[in-house]
C-alpha cells in the first residue's frame, strides 16, 4: 500500500492572492473554502498552504509572530476549522508551511530575547558580540548585505538569514526545540495531515561561526546549510512529531544536492520528501539574477539525474518563489505557443516518477506580469535588490521581471470580470490585465484550455499503476529539441515525448503503442512544444 503522499497530486495555494471574500483586497480562507469544488474538480487530492499565521507580512508571512493564531486578514481559526473540514469531506489532504528556521522579530521571544543577557528567551535567537565593532563575521543574508543586526539594548548582534525582521530561532537550544515540537503537535491534534517545512536545511549554523571565504560581505552556506547537527534536530523532529502518524512531511532542501539528498529522505527517520531546487537554478548564473538562457541537454540531465539520485522525488515547475512557468520555459509569442508550450511543460513534468506539485494558476497557463516601477513591486528581495544595486538598476530590473517572486504572486485569475474575479475590493497587489484572457471560468468552458487539458494530465496520472510506480528511462539524451522518456512497470510502457523547442523536428525512430494524450494532432513530425503520450502494453 503506497503512503497518501505518493498517490495525490498536490496544489500550492499562496492564499493572499488565491480569492478574497470580504472585499479588503487580500485573499483569505473563506475565499479558498469557496473554491474547494473547483480544485476537487480539477483531480487535487492534497494542498500545500502558504503560510497562515499572524504575521507583521515582512516577508509575506515568512516571518510568523504567532505560530497558533491566524493572520487576522485572512480569518480566524473559526475560518481555519472549517477549511480543514471542508477539505477533509472532500477527500482533499492539508499540508501547512512551517518556518522554524527563523520567526519575526515581532515574536513574543524575540520581544524578551532582545530584552536582556540574561532573559530566559534569550538562547532562543543567535546573539554574538561584534568583532572591532563590526558584525561577528561577515555572512550576508539572502536578503540583506549582512546576516546581521545590532541590538543596542544589549550590545550584540543577532543572525538572521533572511530580512533583520527575521531573526533566526536557535536549534541548538532544546527548550526552543521543544516548544517547537509542541505546537507542532497541536497542529497535528487539529487534524492537519503534514507540513511544507520552509529552509529545514539551515536550521544548524557553524556554532563557531567562521568567516566566509572572500572579502566584505560573503554568502557562505558552506557554514549555515546542511551542517551536522541538523541531521540530529530532523531525526528528533520525526520521532516527536511525525512518528506513529499518517502524515508527510517535506522540506525545502535549500542547497541539497545529488550527494546528500538521501540522507534527508533516504532512511524514513527524517524527512518523507524534499524540494531540491536544481532545476530551478538551471537558467540562473552565479545568482538568480544572472540570467541564463535555458538549456534543454542541461534539463534533460537534471531531470535524469533525479529521477536516479531519488526513490521519489517532488514534481514543480515553480512555486511562490519562481517566476511563472509559460514565461520561464515555455513560449508566450502568441496565444497558440503559449497554450501549447503550457501542456507541453505539463506533460513533461507531472508523468516522472514522484509527486506533482502544482502551483496556483500553473493550471491556467498564467504569466508573469509586466513590471515597471518599484510601486508596483510587493516582495522583500526584489525591493532590497533594487536598493542594494542602485548604481546598476537596469541589471536588477531585468532580473526582477524574468525572475522576481511577485511574478507569481499576482492574484489568482478566476473571471473576466473585474479584477478577473479575485476581489470585488483594491487588490493588494495588481492584477495581471491579460484575466480576460486567461481565467478560469473561459477556460472551464473551453475544450481545447490549458485548464481542461490539466483535468486530463491529472486524470491520466491518478490510480495508475505505471505512471505512479513505473520506473522511469530517459530516451535519446543528446537529441537537442526532444525530452523523451519512458514509464515501464511489470508488462505496460508510457512513452513520453515532448519538443520544449520552437523548431520542428522528426522523431528519431517510430514509437510502439497507441497516443492516450496528445497536445496537437500527431505525427511523424512534432511541431514546436508539440508533446504526446503514447502507451503499450504488449
Ligand atoms: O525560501 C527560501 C529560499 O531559498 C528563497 O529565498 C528562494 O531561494 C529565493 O527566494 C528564490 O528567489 C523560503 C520561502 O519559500 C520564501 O518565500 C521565504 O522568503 C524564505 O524561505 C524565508 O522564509
Ligand atoms: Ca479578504
Amino acid at each position: 500500500m503506497l503512503p497518501w503522499w505518493k498517490e495525490r497530486v498536490f496544489y500550492q495555494i499562496y492564499p493572499r492572492s488565491f480569492k478574497d471574500s470580504n472585499g479588503d483586497g487580500i485573499g483569505d480562507l473563506k475565499g479558498i473554502i469557496s473554491k474547494l469544488d473547483y480544485l476537487k474538480e480539477l483531480g487535487i487530492g492534497a494542498v500545500w498552504l502558504c503560510p497562515i499565521y499572524d504575521s507583521p507580512n515582512a516577508d509575506m508571512g515568512y516571518d510568523i509572530r504567532d505560530y497558533e493564531k491566524i493572520m487576522s486578514e485572512f480569518g480566524d481559526m473559526d475560518d481555519f476549522d472549517i477549511l480543514l473540514e471542508e477539505m477533509h469531506k472532500r477527500d482533499i489532504k492539508l499540508i501547512m508551511d512551517l518556518v522554524v528556521n527563523h520567526s519575526s522579530d515581532e515574536h513574543r521571544w524575540f520581544i524578551e530575547s532582545r530584552k536582556s543577557k540574561d532573559n530566559p528567551y534569550r538562547d532562543y535567537y543567535i546573539w554574538a558580540d561584534g568583532k572591532n565593532d563590526k558584525e561577528p563575521n561577515n555572512w550576508s543574508s539572502f536578503f540583506t548585505p549582512s546576516a546581521w543586526s545590532y541590538c543596542k539594548e544589549t550590545g550584540q548582534w543577532y543572525l538572521h538569514l533572511f530580512a533583520e525582521k527575521q531573526p533566526g530561532l536557535n536549534w541548538e537550544n532544546p527548550n526552543l526545540r521543544e516548544e517547537i515540537y509542541a505546537m507542532i503537535n497541536r497542529w497535528f491534534d487539529k487534524g492537519v495531515d503534514g507540513f511544507r517545512m520552509d529552509v529545514i536545511t539551515l536550521i544548524s549554523k557553524n556554532t563557531e561561526l567562521p568567516d566566509g571565504k572572500g572579502e566584505g560581505y560573503v554568502f557562505s552556506p558552506e557554514y549555515f546549510a546542511l551542517q551536522p547537527k541538523m541531521h540530529e534536530y530532523l531525526r528528533e523532529l520525526r520521532n516527536k512529531c511525525f512518528r506513529g502518524r499518517d502524515c508527510m512531511c517535506v522540506g525545502e532542501a535549500t542547497f541539497a544536492n545529488e550527494t546528500n539528498a538521501n540522507t534527508l529522505v533516504g532512511d524514513g527517520n527524517e524527512l518523507d520528501l524534499i524540494f531540491q531546487f536544481d532545476l530551478m537554478d538551471i537558467d540562473g548564473g552565479s545568482s538568480k539574477w544572472d540570467l541564463r538562457e535555458f538549456d534543454l541537454l542541461k534539463f534533460k540531465s537534471t531531470i535524469e539525474k533525479w529521477q536516479k539520485t531519488l526513490d521519489w522525488n517532488t514534481l514543480f515547475w515553480g512555486n511562490h518563489d519562481q517566476p511563472r512557468v509559460v514565461s520561464r520555459f515555455g513560449s508566450t509569442e502568441s496565444e497558440e505557443l503559449r497554450n501549447r508550450s503550457a501542456k507541453c511543460l505539463a506533460i513533461a513534468m507531472y508523468l516522472l516518477r514522484g509527486t506533482p506539485f502544482i502551483y496556483q494558476g500553473e493550471e491556467l497557463g498564467m504569466t508573469n506580469y509586466l513590471f515597471e516601477n518599484v510601486g508596483q513591486l510587493r516582495d522583500i528581495e526584489s525591493i532590497n535588490l533594487l536598493k542594494q544595486n542602485d548604481r546598476n538598476k537596469d541589471w536588477a530590473w531585468k532580473g526582477i521581471k524574468a525572475k522576481g517572486r511577485d511574478n507569481a504572486r499576482t492574484p489568482m485569475q478566476w473571471n473576466n470580470s473585474n479584477n478577473a474575479g479575485f476581489t470585488n475590493g483594491n487588490p493588494w497587489i495588481e492584477v495581471n490585465p491579460n484575466y480576460v484572457l486567461i481565467n478560469a471560468e473561459d477556460e472551464e468552458k473551453d475544450s481545447n484550455s490549458i485548464l481542461n487539458f490539466y483535468k486530463k494530465i491529472i486524470k491520466l496520472r491518478n490510480s495508475n499503476d505505471v505512471l505512479i510506480n513505473g520506473e522511469f528511462n530517459l530516451l535519446w539524451p543528446d537529441h537537442k529539441q526532444l525530452f523523451a522518456y519512458e514509464r515501464i512497470y511489470e508488462n505496460k510502457k508510457y512513452t513520453i515525448i515532448c519538443n520544449i523547442s520552437n523548431k520542428n523536428t522528426n522523431l528519431p525512430e517510430k514509437i510502439s503503442g497507441n497516443v492516450v494524450l496528445s497536445n496537437f494532432d500527431v505525427l511523424e513530425e512534432f511541431i514546436p512544444f508539440g508533446a504526446a503520450v503514447y502507451v503499450n502494453d504488449d
